[in-house]
Order: structure tokens, then C-alpha cells, then sequence
């Protein structure tokens, strides 16, 4: 291995930061010795109508799991995360919304917010909308999202956010699972100047669907739409008829907040549970001592609010604890590649959160569009989503943090509802690529394929030895698919689905998923998602999906296709297969490479063999490892004379 570069915490840092390296270690023992202690006392931050007195009650013995934090207490999100403001900051900005076009924006203080949220949640109410229904949200990254998500907590309704680029048929499959009855939309989003038929898609999903009784639409862009009467409304003309309060329902601790679909190595996507009290608590502490929150300071998160980082980090954590958080309509590089950086100096960003794969596609443009802006506001960097590699790390704190910015960079899940292994920027020194530390609370641990747990500096794969308040409760409608993904494969612990290493200093290093899950750009792909909609097109008879390394994605999507009997394998079908999984799962599932291939390797019983189709896909065929099971042998030869990444 190279030699890795350490960064120490700097004495500022360790002086004013909420958690130094003596209180980080003390907490954590704490956090482990008596974790009902810890959490009782930590619990605290929030409010609650009805306190509670159980903390932790969990079992992970695959006969019954069952994951509760603070059983019996009673409060509201919305309650958090907006009411209990007003009287200190109901002046203070919220959200500042930058909008696509640089000329846009909104600054939507506490008292703004709370108005906002009570109308939306008379709006659903008015609709039909109560407690523990399921309301699907598939909007652009405006405040109406955030409203939103608020007035459906208020309520103690379900939301389920589904990200505006997912294509009319993921939407259907998501809306049927939840069985929601309400979607709230808008006509059309806009992304890099172009716009995105929102309205439309809901409109194409509710043809194969038919739980759903009003459409709500947010007027965007004043762009044609189709209208059905009775069913769609606009959400404009509805407010203007209801009042500005609406009461928070008092929920328990355990009632659902959100159910947010997430791939995972087979079948469809699963609908990850989260629930109201160890979400918000988990939430909120990990937003303010991950990036050493403090009064006044202006955070911005660059997740879209469709992945969990945008629940958590955006509008959930940063809400709950009074901050100002930035909502970014846009991308990256519109108008310019320097748009991040202009947003930071216009609004004076002190902590700014993204992901690898943006900070590896801005590095590509120099140094140039960075440096001609100030960035004098920002104190601190945070990285998600991906490993980030150390180049990408090293750019990251030297070209944008000015070598000034501790980097954060936390590793979590959408199951994991909050960061679990990360840096605190006053207590951990840094190593780029490494996510350091767990968060406390979190038991990490390492284990062989045996499931032995492995010691000191060692590799295998990451798994979790106990629960903490903002772990996933169940997969919606299907518990024992909870039990089987998570608990299954390494009884009695939590199974991430990632490998890591463990170094001598006790740092983690996570190397990426071990499952057929792929991450493409941050955003998670289930092999077996797109391997079904390749099927499904009439002219493939088989298909196998892997990934590759990809140098600015992180992860490209790699398709070994059979077709059918009779059919030409061309260019032209090649670019039907991708116009084909976009429209069935979404854009950020399009093949990168199709390979047409007359077989597939498979074993004697006919299982396909990926772990060669990886190693053809990574065009690192020399290293095939044993293939004396395969059934053909002559395949391999062929699908390596025609492999598609020869760099
Ligand atoms: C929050 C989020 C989860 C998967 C996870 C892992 C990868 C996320 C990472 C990271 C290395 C980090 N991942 N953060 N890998 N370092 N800092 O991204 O949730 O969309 O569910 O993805 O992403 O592989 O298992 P989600």
C-alpha cells in the first residue's frame, strides 16, 4: 500500500469544536458501557409530548426482531423541527432556496416555515389524509418538498419519497407497494435549464395503478399539463382555501415517519421503515457533532431530498437542531462548473456536504472555475455517498477547502437512517479515503466469510454488533425480507452489505459493497433491477449486469446481453437497450457498456458465474481465477475477445 498521508486535528479546531479527542473517547466508552444511559440522556434533545421511560429494547435473534427506542414516549417531527423555534429564531432563516436559473431564490424564515407546513398539512388533511397513511412525494428540489415532508409528519402521516428521476413505472411500483392514496407532484422540474415532465410521469404511473385518489401539483414552471378532473389539484388553489394551523398529532416514538425505497441485491426495490423518535434524535446529533453545527452557521447539503441524505441531512437533522439549510435546485455545472462555489459565496456557506462523484467531475475541469471564486465562508467539508478516493480527497481539501477545511467523510446507509463511521473534525485526525471512526453508539466489527469476527488491523466485511436510535425497524409490508437481508447472514449482527478494512490505528477504510449492489454515482443499482428490465425487452432472451470501475461515477454499469433467436445484435438495438432501461427504472440506471454475447458462463446447475463477468467487465481477464465448474469454457475466450472496457 502507498503511503498514507495524515492530517491532525488542528488546535483551533480541537478548541472550539463541540467534541474534542478526550470527549469523543468518553462518550464513546459511555455509549458503549450503559448505551440506555447514553441514549436516555441524549434523547433529551428533542422534544417530547410524553416522555418516555423504556430506551432500548431490541432483538436481533433472527426468530424475532424486533427494534424499539423509546417505546413509550409521544412527539411529533414537525413539532421538532419547526414549533419549538418560533419563539427563539421564528425570524431566522430556515432554508434558503438557489433555484436552477442563478437569478432565483428564497429565503423562507422559521415563522415562513411554520406557515408553510401548517397549510400543506391542512391541504392533505382536506384530502383525506390521517394518521399512518402513506402519501408518495415526487418533486424537484424546491421548498414545497421539504413543506411537504413536514405536513405529512405533522399529521403523523407516512411520506414516501420517490426521486424525480425515476420513470413512470419505478413511481407505479413504489405508489402500489405503500398503497398511497395521495401523490403530490409538481408540472415539471427544472435541472440545467432543462425541464423534467414530473406531472407527466405521474400521470403514465397512475395508468398501472390504482390506489391513488388525488394528485396534488405544485406550479414549477407553468408548463402544459394533462388534467384529470376530480383526481388532480392544484395545490395553489387548495391553500388559498385552508388556514395557516393545523395541531402536530401526537405520535409514538415507533410510529413510521418515512418509508424510502432503496435497491438492494435482489428483487425489487424494499421499502426501508424508519420511524419518529431514534430517527430525529439520531438525526439531529449526528448533524451537529458530524459537522460541528453551531448556532448561526449556514449548512448546505447537495443531495436531491429523493435519497435519504436529503431526509437526514437537508431537511430532518439540520431542521431539528435550528439551522439554516441550503436547497439547491440545480447541478453542479449550470450555469458554470463553478456554480458550487459561486452558491457558497453568495449565501456565505460555512459547511458544505457532497459527494465523490461531483467533486471527481468538477476536478476534471481544473482548478480554474474553484479558484476564481472567494470560499472564505467555508470552515468544513463533508463527503458521501462512495468511497472517495485519496486524489479526489486530496483536490477536495487543497484546491476547495484552501487546505483549511477538515474533510468529514461519513459513511451510513439508507438503512442506517444517519452517519455511522465518520471523522469529528475536532477529534479525529484525517487519512484521505479513510471514514475513520464510529459515530457513538456504533459497534463496528469485521468478519471472514465464516462469519468469525476478525481482530486489530485486518479486511472482510463490515457488520454492526448492536443497534442504535436510527436504525431501519422493518421493510414496509415484509418483515421476514428484513430478517433474511439483514440479520441472516451474520446471526445476531446487523449486516451492512459492505467489505472494509480495518487499519492499526483502528480506522475503517469501506471498499465498497460485497452484494450485487452496485453504486453508480452515489445512487444504488440492483444488478438484478436492471437485469429484469433488460428481459422484459422482447428481443433480449438473457441478461447479466455487473459493475466496473468507472472514472468519475465511481462505479459504471456493465450488461452482458443474449438476444432472442433470429435477432441482429447492433449499434442500433445497443441504443435501444439503454432508451429501454431508462424508460423502465430511470436514467441512473442506463447501461454505460451493453456487451452482446452469444452465452454467459454458467456452472453445471446453470448459475451464472459473475464473479468472472466482473472480472471480464473490470478487463482484468488475466486473473480468472478457477473456472474448471463451468459448464463451457469456450464462452469465457469468446466474451473476452469482445469485451467492451479495454482501457
Ligand atoms: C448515505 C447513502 C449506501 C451505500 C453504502 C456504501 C456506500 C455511502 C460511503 C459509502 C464509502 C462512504 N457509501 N457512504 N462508501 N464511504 N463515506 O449513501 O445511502 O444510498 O443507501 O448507499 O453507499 O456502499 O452501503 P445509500
Amino acid at each position: 500500500m502507498s503511503e498514507v498521508h495524515v492530517y491532525d486535528v488542528p488546535d483551533e479546531w480541537a478548541k472550539r469544536a463541540w467534541i474534542d479527542d478526550a470527549k469523543y473517547r468518553t462518550m464513546y466508552k459511555q455509549s458503549l458501557d450503559d448505551p440506555e444511559a447514553f441514549w436516555g440522556e441524549h434523547g433529551k434533545r428533542i422534544d417530547w409530548f410524553k416522555p418516555y421511560t423504556k430506551v432500548k429494547n431490541i432483538s436481533w435473534d433472527i426468530h424475532n426482531v424486533s427494534i424499539k427506542w423509546y417505546e413509550d414516549g409521544e412527539t411529533n417531527v414537525a413539532y421538532n423541527c419547526v414549533d419549538r423555534h418560533l419563539e427563539k429564531r421564528g425570524d431566522q432563516v430556515a432554508i434558503i432556496w438557489e433555484g436552477d436559473n442563478p437569478n432565483e431564490q428564497r429565503l423562507i424564515t422559521y415563522r415562513e416555515l411554520s406557515e408553510e407546513v401548517n397549510r400543506f398539512a391542512n391541504v392533505l388533511h382536506w384530502h383525506g389524509v390521517k394518521k399512518g397513511d402513506r402519501v408518495t412525494i415526487y418533486l424537484p428540489m424546491i421548498p414545497e418538498a421539504a413543506f411537504a415532508m413536514l405536513a405529512c409528519a405533522r399529521l403523523g402521516a407516512i411520506h414516501s419519497v420517490v426521486f424525480g428521476g425515476f420513470s413512470p413505472d419505478a413511481i407505479a411500483g413504489r405508489i402500489e407497494d405503500a398503497q398511497c392514496a395521495v401523490v403530490i407532484t409538481a408540472d415539471e422540474g427544472l435541472r440545467g435549464g432543462r425541464k423534467v415532465p414530473l406531472k407527466a410521469n405521474v400521470d403514465a404511473a397512475l395508468k398501472k395503478t390504482s390506489t391513488v385518489k388525488h394528485v396534488l401539483v405544485v406550479k414549477r414552471t407553468g408548463g402544459e399539463v394533462d388534467w384529470t378532473p376530480g383526481r388532480d389539484v392544484w395545490y395553489h388553489e387548495a391553500a388559498a382555501r385552508v388556514s395557516t394551523t393545523c395541531p402536530a398529532e401526537p405520535v409514538n416514538a415507533e410510529d413510521p415517519l418515512f418509508i424510502l425505497y432503496t435497491s438492494g441485491s435482489t428483487g425489487t426495490p424494499k421499502g426501508v421503515v424508519h420511524t419518529t423518535g431514534g430517527y430525529l434524535v439520531f438525526a439531529s446529533m449526528t448533524h451537529q457533532y458530524v459537522f460541528d453545527y453551531h448556532e448561526g452557521d449556514i449548512y448546505w447539503c447537495t443531495a436531491d431530498v429523493g435519497w435519504v441524505t436529503g431526509h437526514s441531512y437537508i431537511v430532518y437533522g439540520p431542521l431539528a437542531n435550528g439551522a439554516t439549510t441550503l436547497m439547491f435546485e440545480g447541478i453542479p455545472n449550470y450555469p458554470s462548473m463553478s456554480r458550487f462555489w459561486e452558491v457558497i459565496d453568495k449565501h456565505k456557506v460555512n459547511i458544505f456536504y457532497t459527494a465523490p462523484t461531483a467533486i471527481r467531475s468538477l476536478m476534471g475541469a481544473g482548478e480554474e472555475p474553484v479558484k476564481k471564486t472567494s470560499r472564505a465562508s467555508l470552515r468544513l467539508l463533508g463527503s458521501v455517498g462512495e468511497p472517495i478516493n485519496p486524489e479526489a480527497w486530496e483536490w477536495y481539501h487543497r484546491v476547495v477547502g484552501d487546505h483549511r477545511c477538515p474533510i468529514v467523510d461519513t459513511w451510513w446507509q439508507t438503512e442506517t437512517g444517519g452517519i455511522l463511521i465518520t471523522p469529528l473534525p475536532g477529534a479525529t485526525k484525517l487519512k484521505p479515503g479513510s471514514a475513520t471512526r464510529p459515530f457513538f453508539g456504533v459497534i463496528p466489527e469485521v468478519v471472514d466469510g465464516a462469519g468469525a469476527t476478525l481482530e486489530g488491523a485486518t479486511e472482510g466485511n463490515l457488520v454492526i454488533a448492536d443497534s442504535w436510535p436510527g436504525q431501519m425497524r422493518t421493510v414496509y409490508g415484509d418483515h421476514e425480507r428484513f430478517v433474511k437481508t439483514y440479520f441472516s447472514t451474520y446471526p445476531g449482527k446487523y449486516f451492512t452489505g459492505d467489505g472494509c478494512r480495518r487499519d492499526s490505528d483502528g480506522f475503517y477504510w469501506i471498499t465498497g459493497r460485497v452484494d450485487d449492489v452496485i453504486n453508480v454515482s452515489g445512487h444504488r443499482m440492483g444488478t438484478a433491477e436492471v437485469e429484469s428490465a433488460l428481459v422484459a425487452h422482447p428481443k433480449v432472451s438473457e441478461a447479466a449486469v455487473v459493475g466496473y470501475p468507472h472514472d468519475i461515477k465511481g462505479q459504471g454499469i456493465y450488461a452482458y446481453v443474449t438476444v432472442m433467436e433470429g435477432v441482429e445484435p447492433t449499434e442500433d438495438l445497443r441504443k435501444e437497450l439503454v432508451a429501454w432501461v431508462r424508460k423502465e427504472i430511470g436514467p441512473i440506471a442506463s447501461p454505460d457498456l451493453i456487451q452482446f454475447a452469444q452465452g454467459l458462463p454458467k456452472t453445471r446447475s446453470g448459475k451464472i458465474m459473475r464473479r468472472i463477468l466482473r472480472k471480464i467487465a473490470e478487463n482484468e481477464y488475466g486473473a480468472l481465477g478457477d473456472t474448471s465448474t463451468l459448464a463451457d469454457p469456450g464462452v469465457v475466450t469468446q466474451l473476452i475477445d469482445n469485451r467492451q472496457n479495454r482501457k
